[in-house]
């Protein structure tokens, strides 16, 4: 068995149109790519103790599939739902169901943005929620679920 294959694992989800960061709008979203935030998981994942299983969809029953297969695997989930947190009643059921902490990010402050984007469905079923901090959101929530994991939250 590899060391690794003792750590808490953590799902980091990200939703539709993600893979097209450092493309998509970069005066919102910024220059990184979604290679940036996958390298930024992983070495925070690697600081904190933490095993990554880092994945995009554009797919709403992807995305939905991954959170009921996180049931009872893993430790925690961070996510960005990216468009689907404004749409999806099933992601928000599917959260719900998996009874695993997540941590909501979004790149953007989606409240300084357009008001269709102020309410996420998703927060609902999130332990927090983080916006506004580009990607190092990312990190910031894995080191609050590590902590969390750490007290047994
Ligand atoms: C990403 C998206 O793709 C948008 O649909 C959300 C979120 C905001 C972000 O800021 O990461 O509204």
């Amino acid at each position: 068995m590899s060391k690794s294959s003792s750590l808490p694992l953590v799902a980091v989800l990200n939703g539709p149109n993600l893979n097209m960061l450092g493309l998509r709008q970069p005066e919102v979203y910024g220059r990184m790519t979604l290679d940036d935030v996958e390298a930024l998981c992983a070495e925070t994942g690697e600081q904190l103790g933490l095993a990554i299983d880092f994945r995009q969809t554009n797919s709403e029953g992807e995305l939905i599939s991954w959170v009921q297969e996180c049931r009872g695997k893993m430790a925690g989930i961070v996510i960005n739902p990216a468009g689907y947190s404004h749409t999806s009643v099933a992601l928000l059921d599917a959260l719900m169901a998996c009874e695993v902490p997540a941590i909501e990010v979004h790149i953007t402050n989606i409240h300084r943005r357009e008001t269709f984007r102020h309410h996420s469905y998703v927060s609902r079923a999130a332990v927090g929620v983080i916006c506004g901090l580009g990607i190092r959101g990312y990190a910031l929530a894995l080191t609050a679920l590590a902590e969390m994991i750490e007290e047994g939250a």
